[in-house]
């Protein structure tokens, strides 16, 4: 009888990325993870376009349901947590609070940071300075990071009492807002947030998986950190990504 894990899931150490993993780690399942290396443009070779169409990170098969593929993140925390039962509740209303700031995480607070992050860390390194589009990106992103404060002043977690996928897809990606250069000042509740999910040592254990990446959360040699990173997201002439 085989021993391999149900679910391998291929990711790299991104926001995205660490999504699935967050909740693997968090839910004690049993996985294999394959990284995908940007450098080589893996998420977009033959054989991996053929699990995710996009070719992006990340994606699972599920061994356990047919080598049954999910990509998209947040199609991916949810298919999990229906899977195995855990983290989002089973009451109408609580689960659709958590699918709002699910889309919340999926539709805004992901692209609007991620755009923050790629004018200023990617594009302006190479040579491609966008004063108007950092300023739109990075002001839109701290007006996300404020309804979430407000979201957050009478909770602990995003949607309510419980932790859920919902706090999982926020999570990565709001708390790397010193790599997006967007302020928190004054944004004691997310602040306190992002404390109670720091201490969590599932998701210490994940934000190391594929490997650290300490940059995004203001850690260690930024300037540094933001070469390396470059070196994943290479510009080609005449092209923008
Ligand atoms: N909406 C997708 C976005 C996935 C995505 O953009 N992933 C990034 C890493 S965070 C990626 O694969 N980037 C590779 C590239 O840009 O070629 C999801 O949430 O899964």
């Amino acid at each position: 009888m085989s021993t391999r894990p149900e679910i391998h899931l291929y990711t790299a150490a991104t926001m995205n990325g660490w999504k699935p993993v967050i909740f693997l780690e968090e839910a004690g399942v049993d996985y294999e993870l394959t990284p995908i290396d940007f450098g080589k443009k893996e998420q977009t070779a033959d054989w991996y376009v053929k699990l995710n169409p996009n070719g992006r990170i990340p994606t699972i098969v599920d061994r356990g349901n047919d080598d049954f593929v999910v990509f998209e993140s947040g199609a991916i925390l949810w298919y999990l947590a229906e899977k195995y039962a855990v983290f989002l509740p089973q009451e109408s209303k609580a689960r659709s609070r958590v699918l709002q700031w699910l889309m919340f995480q999926m539709g805004g607070v992901g692209p609007m940071l991620g755009q923050a992050m790629y004018f200023q860390r990617i594009a302006a390194p190479q040579g491609h300075q966008d004063d108007y589009a950092i300023e739109r990106y990075v002001r839109e992103s701290r007006r996300l990071l404020e309804v979430m404060n407000r979201q957050l002043a009478d909770k602990a977690y995003i949607s309510g009492d419980d932790y859920t996928v919902a706090d999982m897809a926020l999570y990565p990606w709001a708390r790397s807002f010193p790599w997006a250069k967007v302020s928190v000042d004054g944004l004691d509740h997310l602040q306190a947030w992002f404390a109670r999910l720091d201490a969590r040592p599932a998701i210490q254990r994940a934000l190391t998986k594929p490997k650290a990446f300490p940059a995004f959360f203001g850690q260690g040699d930024m300037e540094a950190a933001q070469v390396a990173n470059a070196a994943r997201f290479r510009i080609e002439p005449n092209k923008s990504a």
